[in-house]
């Protein structure tokens, strides 16, 4: 992409309404324009990271088993009423009346509409087990949305709904979507906590929610160090083994956020020197609520006897608009963000610094194509801003490689390399740096 036809509306001052430095730096690289309060439009660079950490989470879903489906946004009130949540879920929920005075509401969730279409379409216990999810925008009419993306009105999640027939069944399913969490976190470059959680409006037995460690995180978390050595389950584990034994090891030892922490539990539990309080940012949430849903809307299957079963369902969210902001929280400098290479928007930024000078420009058009060709993305500052104003640009937006190239080394056969994450740049021969750059990327860019 040539910077010169690209959209990227960077500000140089810090917007005052933004109280941390993710939604800054959103606002600043121009990643996002706030349209209403807690409603954004995402820009061409914060679309690519949406699109990126979307792609991410759809393949550890679909490595997990789970099944993609599409659901509406607006959703009928009846399913509502039939699972009792339509009063309950009060003043969050955004109700709409359409033109035949029909009640609608804009989903916050789609437990409810995923149990009609299962209810409706499965009958046997032959056809279980099954996990839909979907990635689609959410309405929740906070009291307070702030924090730009990370606690908006309108927002991306990707929610799952599992169906089993037993409850040993769904323990399973919830196993292989708590490892795949695990994975999906990791993979975005993230270090990510489980938490055992409250259920709240979900509701149900078993909860718990993944966590990302930074400083301006709304919920405080209260650890035992160790947790965070756990090992991440590979990419080669077999998601449709017995899981139960990375459930045990990530939660085992004492984790909780606030809202359910036992100060006395974790003294006992914790030694002193382990004990780390932390703020956490929730990037993820798992329930396990057996029959809340099926039961009341009447799905039930065809068990092996002949008897009618009503399955045991779990839900599993992900906050991936909410991600793009955690990520940058966990990871940026005073210059701006720092993206990991698996979710950066460009993955090699190309600045020229001299635009209209001919052998410059062939150079960088000729590195441009390479890159290009070997499959990496490049954003390319081709406009004639001066060099500083380049360098600080490419620093706030946050690519993890950039490659400078000026009058001076052209002549010379040389071109600059900068590392974004330690600030570290070396000199190399064109074709060293290229393959060093190719080399870099490739190396980064996917977890085993
Ligand atoms: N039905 C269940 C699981 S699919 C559910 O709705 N869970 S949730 O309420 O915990 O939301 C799932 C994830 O969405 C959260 O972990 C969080 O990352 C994200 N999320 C929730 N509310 C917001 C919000 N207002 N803004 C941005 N992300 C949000």
């Amino acid at each position: 992409m040539l910077l010169s036809r690209y959209f990227l509306p960077v500000l140089r001052d810090t917007p005052k309404e933004a109280e941390i430095v993710s939604h800054q730096l959103m606002l600043r690289s121009g990643m996002i324009k706030q349209s209403a309060a807690g409603i954004y439009s995402w820009l061409p660079l914060g679309l690519r990271v949406l699109k990126k950490i979307e792609q991410i989470v759809r393949e550890e879903q679909n490595r997990a088993g789970a099944v993609e489906i599409l659901m509406p946004t607006i959703q009928s009130a009846d399913l509502w009423r039939e699972s009792g949540r339509y009063e309950a879920y009060g003043k969050e929920m955004l109700r709409i009346v359409d033109r035949h005075e029909r009640d609608m509401l804009f989903g916050p969730t789609a437990e409810e509409v995923v149990t009609a279409i299962f209810r409706d379409s499965v009958r046997s216990y032959k056809d279980l087990p099954k996990n839909l999810y979907n990635i689609q925008w959410k309405f929740r009419d906070e009291i307070r949305p702030r924090f730009g993306v990370m606690r908006g009105r309108e927002f991306l999640m990707k929610d799952a709904y599992s169906f089993d027939l037993t409850k040993e069944d769904s323990r399973a399913t919830y196993y292989r979507m708590f490892a795949a969490y695990l994975r999906t976190f990791a993979r975005i470059g993230l270090q990510s906590v489980p938490m055992k959680a409250d259920t709240g409006p979900i509701g149900g037995d078993l909860s718990h929610e993944f966590i990302i460690l930074a400083e301006t995180g709304e919920s405080q978390v209260f650890l035992h160090e160790d947790v965070l050595k756990e090992k991440v389950p590979s990419a080669d584990t077999n998601f449709f083994g017995d899981l139960s034994g990375i459930f045990e090891a990530w939660t085992s030892r004492y984790a909780a956020t606030d809202e359910i922490h036992d100060n006395e539990r974790f003294e006992k539990e914790v030694p002193e020197d382990k004990r780390v309080t932390a703020r956490g940012i929730e990037v993820g949430h798992i329930f396990h609520f057996g029959t809340k849903y099926s039961e009341p809307m009447g799905a039930k299957v065809q068990g092996p006897d002949g008897q009618l079963v009503v399955p045991e369902m779990g839900s599993y969210g992900v906050g991936v608009s909410r991600l793009a902001g955690a990520i940058i929280e966990a990871s940026h400098d005073d210059a701006g963000i720092v993206w990991p290479v698996p979710v950066a928007p460009f993955e090699v930024g190309l600045i020229n610094l001299r635009a209209g000078d001919a052998a410059t420009d062939a150079a960088c058009q000729d590195l441009y194509s390479k890159l290009s060709s070997a499959g990496i993305e490049v954003l390319y500052d081709d406009t004639d801003e001066r060099a500083g104003g380049k360098f600080s640009t490419m620093d706030l937006i946050g690519l993890p490689v950039q490659l400078i190239v000026g009058p001076k080394g052209v002549k010379n056969g040389e071109v600059e390399v900068k590392y974004r994450a330690n600030g570290e740049r070396e000199t190399l021969s064109t074709e060293a740096g290229l393959n060093k750059v190719i080399e870099t990327i490739n190396s980064q860019r996917v977890l085993a």
